[in-house]
This record gives structure tokens, C-alpha cells and sequence, in this order.
């Protein structure tokens, strides 16, 4: 085997039902993302965003507040006539997918009340973190400023306006106190059974500007913002795989159904793009023979970098129906095999998984990771062309899709990412790039649908640095 594709073993890469779970549109049923156009350049959008954590902080452990997750519950100080009997629900978030320069955000924390409440007064506050922690009286979060106040619960959704809290992405958590009618009010927790009920946030916003439309064939993408310097690229506009800057494999791995090999038939430039083609054909690799063959390159040894601005404009064969099984993706490794993955892209196929691009980060493949799945607020990444980005700077990477962040890590966000991806004198730690194309995998082989031969087409790679 390879030692430099195994090194480089991906197999728990892309998404978790965790990650799907924090941003409602992952996953295609769950979402409920619109966006309609209200000018030519301004897009009015919503995201819903489900709990990453949550719970119920009492004075009273033994009333089991704490374990009954399918509830939160709420109450003032004086409950149930116990006057050390208060209890505050505290929800956490992790806002994804707003792009970097959107306005009039507007966020609505909602919870699911089972009975509703007259002349019951709760308020919504900041909350310091908290929303996973045990939920003894002792370690619950401090509250920042009063957000919302509502009155009276009614049966159903009710909703707060915590707008001045969210801005961004990024982790946030908010607590709900309720401060007259001394009986407790339960709300649905986040694992109940009725996903409908569980709590939300619900965010409003303006993009600054639309989508491009994806074009048949390839064009320019989105300029870097000023300060990026364009170090090294690849725009396929020859009539032959640049040998100098990629390394194409003859390979195999595990976690592949597919034989890599280097053929023009699996890996071509043509027409001013790279194509990986997938075909569906025995051969025989590693004494063995697979039912499918495709393409895998890499830059060790040719490029690496410590930090940049790395884009691929792609085109990914992956559309609705017909295409599960196949995975393209533009990703980094380190040059010394060890810890750290940066994914630009993922694009598997699947009517599960077509929608989405996932970004990832990962220390380790045990696995420790950040993942998250960006669904297209329209069309889908096999529609045609579309630009993915990945800024890793000190301290935060950031995701963009067609121009748009839609994520970002950073220390607050991931403790392991300065240790990971940090440069400092002694470990200066340089990542290639990798274009590959896996089919079938934990995320489900390629079935009788499939349609095969299959491209993964690439316009250009670029690397910018300051
Ligand atoms: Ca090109």
C-alpha cells in the first residue's frame, strides 16, 4: 500500500448525525433554510438552528429536572411552596452558515411549552456556556443581560427575542428564568421524541450579495480580498496532467472500493479542466480484484504550505438521484503523516448527502474533529461550477463557498487547533494538496443507480499567502 494515501487515511472523514443535528438544511429533510431574493443583489434568508446542548439547572436535584431530558423545566425561586426550588432551563447553539458580512441578522430563541400558562412571566438571558453541563445548582452559567420577556406561556412554541446576542457564528448559550407562578412550566428538551418540539433558533438575515449562478463552463471565481498574493496554481489550460505539480497515484486503499490508478482514462486535462473519472470496470490492485477504478492526486513533495488561501473551482458529478457511492473532495495533509486534515470540500453523492459540502478539521482520525455540512441555500454542488475556499491563518480557518463564508474555527471554538495547525518556531508543519475522487465508503457504496463512468471536474487550484 501506498504509504503516502495511507497515511492520509480519511475514512472517518465528512459528516456525523452530531454535525447534522446543529444546522438545520444538513441532511435535506430536516431543513428548513429559504432564501428568496429580495433585489438584484441582496438575499433575504433563514437558518434554524437546533440545540447543540442543553439543560435544566435546580436547586432541588432530586426531583430529577436534570436526568429527564425530554424536558427542561423552569421555575422561581419559591416552587412547589420549596423556597430553595428554583430551576432555569439553559439551551446551547452553534451558529454555521451565516456569510461573512450579513445584515439584519434577527435571532428567535423558541421553546415548546406542553401546557400553557397564563400570568407567567420568563426571560431570556445570555447565558456564560453551561448548556451541557450537569446541571446542580452549583455549576450553572452566569446570566448576561435580560434579552426578552414574555408574560405567558401558551401551548405550543414560545418565542424570544434575543437578536443582540447573535451576530456571528460561533458557539452561543441562553437561559430562560421564569419569575412569577410558583409551579414549574416544562418545556421540550432537545431529546425529545417529538422533533418538532425540541428547541430552536431561529435566524433572519440579508446576504450581502446573491449567489452566482454556476456557469456550464469554467470562468472566473471570486477575488481574494486584498493582501493574498497568488503563490502557486494550477489552471488546467493544458493538454496534459502537469507532472511538476501533481503527483498522480497508482494506488489503492482500504476504505476505497476503487483501484487509483494514474491512466489518462481515470485522470485527464482537457477543454482548460482536470477530470477525474470514475469508471466502473474490474481491475486489479494490490492482489486483488475491484469493481472500479478512479483518480487520486496529490502535491507532497511538489507544494506544500504553512498557511494560505487554497480554492478549487469544481464541478461535482453528484446530483439528486444516480449518484450514490461517489465522493469527490479537495483536502490537505501534512507532509510528515501525522495529525491534521483540513477539508476544503467534501461532495458526496447520495439523495442523503448531495446538497451539502462539508468543512472539516481534524487533530486526529480516533476521531477528533470538526465537521460541518454547508447546504446550498439554493441548487446544489453538481448543478455546475462552484468555488470552495479554505483561509487557514493563525488562529482561525475559515470556509467559503462560491465567495460566502459559511464557517469557522478558531481557539474559542476548538482547542485543539493551535497545537493541530499553529506553526510556531519548533514545529512548523507544512500541508500538500489532494484531489480525490473515493468511491463508495462508510457514507454507502455505489448501488445498481449509480451512474458510472462519473467526473469530478476541476477548473483551476489556487494558493494564495501573505
Ligand atoms: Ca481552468
Amino acid at each position: 500500500m501506498d504509504r503516502i494515501l495511507r497515511t492520509g487515511q480519511r475514512a472517518v472523514c465528512a459528516v456525523t448525525a452530531a454535525s447534522a443535528l446543529l444546522v438545520a438544511g444538513a441532511g435535506g429533510a430536516a431543513a428548513t433554510a429559504a432564501a428568496t431574493t429580495a433585489t438584484a443583489t441582496a438575499t433575504a434568508a433563514t437558518i434554524t438552528v437546533k440545540p447543540s446542548a442543553d439543560t435544566t439547572y435546580t436547586q432541588v436535584v432530586q426531583d430529577g429536572d436534570t436526568s429527564a431530558k425530554t424536558t427542561l423545566a423552569t421555575c422561581p425561586a419559591l416552587c412547589d411552596q420549596n423556597p430553595a426550588g428554583e430551576r432555569m432551563a439553559v439551551v446551547g447553539f452553534t451558529v454555521a452558515g451565516l456569510p461573512a458580512g450579513a445584515t439584519n441578522i434577527k435571532a428567535r430563541l423558541e421553546l415548546y411549552a406542553w401546557t400553557a400558562s397564563a400570568s407567567t412571566t420568563t426571560t431570556a438571558y445570555r447565558a456564560s456556556g453551561g448548556a451541557g453541563g450537569s446541571g446542580t445548582w452549583a455549576s450553572r452559567p452566569t446570566l448576561g443581560a435580560a434579552l426578552d420577556s414574555d408574560t405567558a406561556v401558551t401551548q405550543g412554541h414560545n418565542a424570544w427575542d434575543v437578536s443582540s446576542a447573535v451576530t456571528g457564528n460561533g458557539a452561543v448559550a441562553f437561559a430562560v428564568r421564569q419569575s412569577t407562578r410558583n409551579t414549574r412550566v416544562y418545556w421540550a428538551s432537545s431529546e425529545n421524541a417529538t422533533a418538532t418540539a425540541r428547541p430552536r433558533l431561529v435566524i433572519s438575515y440579508t446576504a450581502p450579495t446573491a449567489s452566482p449562478s454556476p456557469s456550464a463552463s469554467p470562468s472566473p471565481s471570486p477575488s481574494p480580498s486584498p493582501g493574498w498574493r497568488l503563490v502557486w496554481s494550477d489552471e488546467f489550460d493544458g493538454t496534459a496532467l502537469n507532472t511538476t505539480k501533481w503527483n498522480a497515484r497508482d494506488s489503492y486503499v482500504d476504505y476505497d472500493r476503487a483501484c487509483i490508478t494514474s491512466r489518462a482514462k481515470n485522470v485527464f486535462v482537457k477543454d482548460g479542466a482536470l477530470t477525474i473519472r470514475a469508471h466502473k470496470e474490474n481491475y486489479t490492485c494490490g492482489g486483488s480484484t475491484r469493481s472500479y477504478t478512479t483518480g487520486y492526486l496529490d502535491t507532497r513533495t511538489k507544494a506544500s504550505f504553512t498557511y494560505g488561501r487554497f480554492e478549487a473551482r469544481i464541478k461535482s458529478p453528484n446530483g439528486p438521484a444516480n449518484s450514490r457511492g461517489l465522493w469527490p473532495a479537495f483536502w490537505m495533509r501534512p507532509d510528515d503523516g501525522g495529525n491534521g486534515e483540513i477539508d476544503v470540500t467534501e461532495l458526496p453523492g447520495g439523495s442523503a448527502y448531495y446538497k451539502a459540502a462539508t468543512a472539516a478539521i481534524f487533530r486526529d482520525y480516533k476521531p477528533t474533529k470538526n465537521d460541518f455540512r454547508y447546504s446550498f441555500p439554493s441548487g446544489h454542488p453538481g448543478d455546475g461550477f462552484h468555488t470552495y475556499t479554505t483561509e487557514w491563518e493563525p488562529g482561525v480557518i475559515r470556509w467559503y463557498v462560491d465567495g460566502r463564508e459559511i464557517w469557522r474555527r478558531d481557539g474559542d471554538t476548538t482547542s485543539w487547533l493551535e497545537e493541530t495547525f499553529g506553526a510556531d518556531a519548533t514545529y512548523k508543519r507544512k500541508f500538500h494538496l489532494r484531489l480525490n475522487f473515493q468511491i463508495g465508503g462508510w457514507l454507502g457504496d455505489p448501488d445498481a443507480t449509480t451512474t458510472l463512468p462519473a467526473d469530478f471536474v476541476v477548473d483551476h487550484v489556487r494558493v494564495w499567502q501573505r
